[in-house]
């Protein structure tokens, strides 16, 4: 893979070596105090923090560029509609997409999946055709596919995962048969923090001539990713765990599929003309970006991609590998806990359940000593039952986390086990 400096846009000086300190400096929300202690946020994998530049791209933006778009005519709008465009080239270059109209802009991964579903799923899918998903998918890599499946007499078919939480490839190769019309997999898991071989997926698939869509939410803060040499058809993931805005995500299409595929949603922008007799449509990406997109939104991701490269991906992932293996180290031995999701090749996620604490008592009396994890089921009900738990509690990471929140976190399960025994 290409080493993401490379891909940082032109001018932008190397990466400068990672200072933790410095990096949560950038942070304003990590000085604040909850319940009178410090901070120590742990819920990246359901929302990011943002680092100042991106909330203040959001409020430059607004103050000194803001209009609609692709409207022409007047200076602001041209403005914006080259913020916003520019944007699109700075997202094609963070995933190494080969052209910028393969980028779109959507709500977030949720409406990138349900996109694919929809578009390229009612043309290609018909009644006794076969889905290819796994046991852990969020949700939003399940539903939208089931609803494909009602609507056309498809039949959904699930990859199994070991005990680690790792794919079964052999399993997955037996299931992928002439039946197969797509295959839609998370690259990183949300619950078990489990990196999937998505190149060997891929390779896997095409021998078939399947398409692969890869859910990246939870890899693009943790990994840096290239569409190209993954060679998958669709990537999916959601500004918000980008330390970039809510409301705002991305769909990379390879452009001869995206080119073939039906209009998703109709209205404004995604025309060529229209009359009551008949409507043609604009070309790509346009035609999938119907009405007034987030603007404000897709420019402040820009921002938030810009800061992401000028630290560096693989620094990032060199310095969250480390914190993983501490966290593991000192949360696997405490007494009573049991680590959901082991797997070799893991990102910053770490799922457990206590004995004799239920994950959301865990939750509450972290949540006390000012330390926010997530408990629950995580939108992966199936995943849940594939390990036997209603629900667990996660930690999750990100690289303005410190060793110091790890032993926060650990001092906290010491005091919810205690205050059950
Ligand atoms: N795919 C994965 C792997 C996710 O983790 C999530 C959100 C989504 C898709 C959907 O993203 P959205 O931005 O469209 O909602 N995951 C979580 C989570 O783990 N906790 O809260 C949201």
């Amino acid at each position: 893979m290409r080493s993401n400096q490379d891909r940082t846009a032109e001018g932008r000086s190397p990466s400068r070596p990672f200072d933790v300190q410095k990096i949560r400096g950038d942070f304003p929300i990590l000085k604040q105090r909850v319940h009178g202690k410090p901070l120590v946020y742990l819920d990246n994998a359901a929302s990011a923090q943002k680092p100042q530049v991106v909330i203040d791209t959001l409020s430059r933006f607004y103050s000194t560029s803001y209009a609609n778009i692709h409207r022409g005519i007047h200076w602001l709008s041209e403005r914006a509609t080259e913020a916003y465009e520019s944007a699109r080239v700075r997202i094609q270059r963070f995933l190494g997409a080969a052209e910028a109209s393969e980028i779109l802009f959507v709500r977030g991964a949720t409406e990138a999946i349900n996109l694919v579903a929809h578009s390229y799923g009612r043309t290609h899918v018909q009644a006794g055709d076969e889905i290819l998903i796994s046991t852990m998918e969020h949700h939003s890599n399940i539903v939208p596919w089931q609803i494909l499946c009602e609507a056309t007499g498809a039949v959904l078919r699930v990859i199994p995962i070991s005990e680690e939480g790792e794919l079964l490839l052999n399993e997955y190769e037996q299931l992928l048969t002439p039946k197969t019309k797509v295959v839609a997999i998370v690259h990183v898991s949300n619950v078990l923090g489990t990196i999937n071989p998505i190149r060997r997926i891929v390779e896997l698939a095409h021998r078939h001539h399947v398409p692969v869509l890869v859910d990246g939410a939870q890899a693009v803060p943790h990994l840096a990713v290239d569409v190209q040499a993954l060679d998958c058809d669709f990537y999916a993931f959601s500004g918000h765990k980008l330390f970039g805005p809510t409301g705002v995500g991305v769909l990379y299409g390879k452009a001869a599929l995206l080119e073939a595929m039906p209009p998703y949603q109709g209205g404004g922008h995604m025309i060529q003309s229209v009359t009551f007799e008949k409507t043609t449509y604009n070309n790509v990406p346009d035609r999938f970006e119907a009405g007034t997109p987030n603007i404000a939104g897709v420019v402040a991701l820009g921002a938030a991609i810009d800061y992401l490269s000028d630290i560096g991906l693989e620094a990032i992932t060199a310095y969250e590998g480390e914190l993983l293996s501490y966290a593991m180290d000192r949360i696997s031995k405490i007494a009573g806990v049991r680590l959901i999701g082991t797997a070799k090749d893991k990102a910053g996620v770490i799922s457990f359940v206590v004995d004799g604490v239920h994950p959301h008592d865990l939750g509450t009396i972290l949540d006390n000593d000012g330390i926010a994890i997530r408990a629950g089921h995580h939108c992966a009900q199936p995943l849940m039952s594939r390990f036997g738990v209603p629900a667990t509690a996660r930690a999750s990471l990100a690289f303005y986390n410190t060793q110091e929140d790890i032993d926060a976190l650990a001092a906290g399960i010491h005091k919810s086990i205690e205050f059950f025994r």
